[in-house]
C-alpha cells in the first residue's frame, strides 16, 4: 500500500534503491503523500519527529555517522522554513541530507490560503541544487530529478539537496502497488591530477624551506593520518591540527592557540610559512587565522575534491581539485624534505608552552578551564565527542587531540542552535557508540527539545556558566554595560526539572570532588541518556582564562 500520488511513491522507491534507508518526518496534511508513501516502505526507517528544526539536525547527526543522505520530510509553511539552521550546516560542513518540502499546488499561493508561502528554490543561499516535483511532473523527468538529486547529496563532495513537492488534495488516497523507478548512476571521471601537474606542484613545492599544512575540520582518515606523520617526521614540514581536523601524531602541532599566544611580534616573522596547503573544513582558531592574515605566505594553496576556493586568510594563490588523500599520496613521493629548522621552531616551542600550560593548571582554581582540564581525562575512550559551539569547542583546542576521540563540533555554520539534535541523531545512527556532548547553558536551553527523541547512549555534560560566558571573554562586550543583559543574557536557570519531565537522568556538580564522584555513574547508565549539569562561576572564569593566556605569553 503506498500513496495514489505517482511521484511520491516514485520518490520512496528509487530512496530505497539508492541504499538509502532513514528518514525523519514531522507530522502535516501536505506531506500525507510522502508519508504514506515512505513510512509504509520496505527499507525505510522512519522517525517521526515534530519540531523540524531539531528534525534537520537529528538528519545531520545521523547522516555524519552513516556517511550517506538522511532524508526530511514536512509540510508547507514555516514548517518548511525551520530546517533552514540544519541545511546551513549541513552546506558549510558538507553532510549529505535530502529535504522534502510538501508544498501547496502554484495557484494556492499568495492568495490567502493557509500554510502557503513562496517555497520554491526557498534554501537558495545555502542549498547544493533545489528541485520541484508537480503531480504533472512526467515520471521521466520524475525519475531524472530523484535520480540527480541523490547524486548531487553525495557528489563529488556531500551537501543538501531540496525537492520541493507540491500537491493537490486529496492527499491521503492510497492504492496497492506505486509506481517502480530506474535508477540511474552518473558516471564520474576520477579527480586524478595529471602526472606532468603534479611534477609542475612538487617542483614549486620544494622550492619552499617553510612549508606549513593545516588540517581543517573532517573525520578520521587513518591512511591520510599515516601520510601526514610521514611529512611531519620525514619530510620537516609543519602540520598544524585541531581537535576538530581528528588527526593524531606526536610532533603534530596542536593546541594552536596556545602556541601563538607565545609568539612575540619580533618574532612572528620566523614562525610564519612561505607555503600554505589546507584542506578539510573550517578552522576554529581565531588566533590562527589572525596570525597568517597579518603574517601572509608567499602561496596558499587549498585541497578540495569540488574546487572550492577556501581563501580563510586572504592569501589564497590555488586551488587544487582532488580528494586530500589522493592528492598527498601521489605528490608524496615528488617532495624532497625540508629543512629542520622551521619544524623544530614550532614543535618546540609548542613543547615549552605544554609544560607552561601544565603548570599554569596544577595551581588554577575551580572554573571552566579547570573542568575542562579534568573531563577530557575522564571521557571514556572510543567516544564520539560532540564540542558545543562557543566556549566548549575553544577549550577543548587548549588541550590537543585524544586518539581515541572521534571529534564533532557544527563548524560549518557555529550555531548553538542544534547542539543536543545533532549528538542526538548521531547516537541514534549507531547504538553502540557512546557519544557525549558537552554543551553551554544557552546553547543547552535554545535546543531543549532535542531532548525528546534522545538514546540511551547520548550522554550530556551541561557547563553551567549562568549565560554566554564567552562574552566575558572576548574583548568588546566584556566591558559593555549592556554585557549582562543582552550579551551574556544572565539567567539562573537550571537543568533539573526541564531534565527530568525528558524522563532523563540527571546528576549534578558545582566542584571538582562532585564532578569526579559523578562520572563514573553518569557514564556507566545504561538505561536512559543522561546530564549531568556543572555549575561554574561566571564571572571568574574570564579573568582565569586571560590570566591563563597572559601566563602562556610570558
Ligand atoms: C543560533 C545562534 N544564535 C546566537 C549565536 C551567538 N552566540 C555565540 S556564542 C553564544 C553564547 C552561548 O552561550 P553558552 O551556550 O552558555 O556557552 P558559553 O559561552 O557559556 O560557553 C551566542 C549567543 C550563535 N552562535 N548561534
Ligand atoms: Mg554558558
Amino acid at each position: 500500500m503506498t500513496s495514489n500520488k505517482r511521484n511520491a511513491a516514485l520518490l520512496a522507491d528509487l530512496f530505497v534503491k539508492h541504499g538509502l534507508e532513514d528518514i525523519i518526518i514531522s507530522p502535516g496534511s501536505r506531506n500525507a503523500p510522502v508519508i504514506i508513501s515512505f513510512a509504509g516502505k520496505k527499507g525505510v526507517k522512519a522517525i517521526s519527529i515534530v519540531d523540524e528544526r531539531s528534525a534537520g539536525f537529528y538528519a545531520l547527526g545521523m547522516a555524519q555517522q552513516k556517511k550517506k543522505a538522511v532524508a526530511v520530510s514536512c509540510t508547507s509553511g514555516t514548517a518548511a522554513l525551520n530546517y533552514a539552521p540544519a541545511i546551513a550546516e549541513a552546506y558549510y560542513q558538507k553532510i549529505p541530507l535530502l529535504i522534502f518540502t510538501a508544498d501547496r499546488p502554484a495557484d494556492f499561493i499568495d492568495i490567502g490560503d493557509g500554510q502557503a508561502i513562496r517555497q520554491k528554490n526557498v534554501y537558495k543561499n545555502y542549498i547544493k541544487a533545489s528541485f520541484e516535483i508537480t503531480e504533472d511532473t512526467s515520471k521521466n523527468l520524475a525519475e531524472k530529478i530523484i535520480n540527480k538529486a541523490i547524486d548531487l547529496a553525495h557528489h563529488p563532495e556531500p551537501g543538501p539537496v531540496h525537492i520541493n513537492l507540491p500537491f493537490n488534495e486529496p492527499l491521503y488516497d492510497t492504492v496497492e502497488k506505486g509506481e517502480e523507478g530506474n535508477v540511474e548512476n552518473f558516471e564520474r571521471t576520477a579527480n586524478a591530477l595529471s602526472e606532468s601537474y603534479l611534477k609542475t606542484l612538487a617542483a614549486r613545492w620544494n622550492n619552499y624551506e617553510r612549508v606549513m599544512i593545516i588540517a581543517g575540520q573532517q573525520d578520521k582518515n587513518p591512511e591520510l593520518n599515516r601520510i601526514l606523520s610521514g611529512f611531519v617526521n620525514d619530510k620537516r614540514f609543519v602540520v598544524l591540527i585541531e581537535t576538530t581536523s581528528n588527526f593524531h601524531d606526536e610532533n603534530f602541532v596542536g593546541c594552536i592557540d596556545n602556541v601563538l599566544v607565545s609568539i612575540k611580534e619580533a618574532e612572528e616573522k620566523i614562525f610564519k610559512p612561505d607555503l600554505l596547503v589546507t584542506f578539510g573544513g573550517h578552522i576554529v582558531s581565531k588566533k590562527i587565522k589572525k596570525y597568517l592574515r597579518d603574517n601572509k605566505p608567499v602561496e596558499h594553496w587549498h585541497i578540495s575534491p569540488s574546487g572550492q576556493q577556501l581563501d580563510t586568510f586572504f592569501s589564497l594563490t590555488k586551488t587544487i581539485k582532488s580528494g586530500p588523500l589522493e592528492f598527498f599520496k601521489t605528490i608524496d613521493d615528488l617532495l624532497k624534505p625540508a629543512s629542520f629548522v622551521f619544524a623544530n621552531t614550532w614543535i618546540r616551542r609548542r613543547n615549552k608552552i605544554i609544560e607552561r600550560r601544565d603548570n599554569y593548571l596544577s595551581k588554577v582554581s575551580y572554573s571552566d578551564l579547570k573542568v575542562f582540564d579534568l573531563l577530557f581525562d575522564h571521557i571514556p575512550t572510543e567516544t564520539v565527542l560532540h564540542l558545543g559551539n562557543s566556549t566548549p569547542v575553544r577549550y577543548s583546542q587548549l588541550f590537543g587531540v585524544k586518539e581515541w576521540f572521534t571529534y564533532r563540533s557544527n563548524r560549518g555554520v557555529s550555531g548553538i542552535d542544534g547542539q543536543i539534535s545533532t549528538a542526538a541523531g548521531t547516537a541514534l545512527a549507531d547504538k553502540s557508540k557512546l557519544n557525549v556532548l558537552i554543551t553551554g547553558d544557552l546553547g543547552f536551553f535554545y535546543d531543549l527539545n532535542g531532548l525528546t527523541y534522545a538514546p540511551s547512549n547520548l550522554k550530556i555534560i551541561l557547563i553551567n556558566n549562568g549565560g554566554g560566558g564567552i562574552f566575558r571573554f572576548i574583548p568588546g562586550p566584556d566591558s559593555s554595560p549592556f554585557l549582562e543583559k543582552f550579551f551574556e543574557a544572565k539567567h539562573n536557570r537550571k537543568a533539573e526539572d526541564f531534565v527530568k519531565a525528558f524522563g532523563i537522568k540527571y546528576f549534578t556538580a558545582s566542584n571538582i570532588t562532585d564532578i569526579v564522584y559523578s562520572l563514573p555513574e553518569f557514564f556507566n547508565e545504561t538505561e536512559k541518556p543522561a546530564i549531568l549539569e556543572i555549575f561554574t562561576p561566571g564571572e571568574k572564569n574570564a579573568k582565569i582564562l586571560r590570566d591563563y593566556f597572559k601566563f602562556l605569553g610570558k
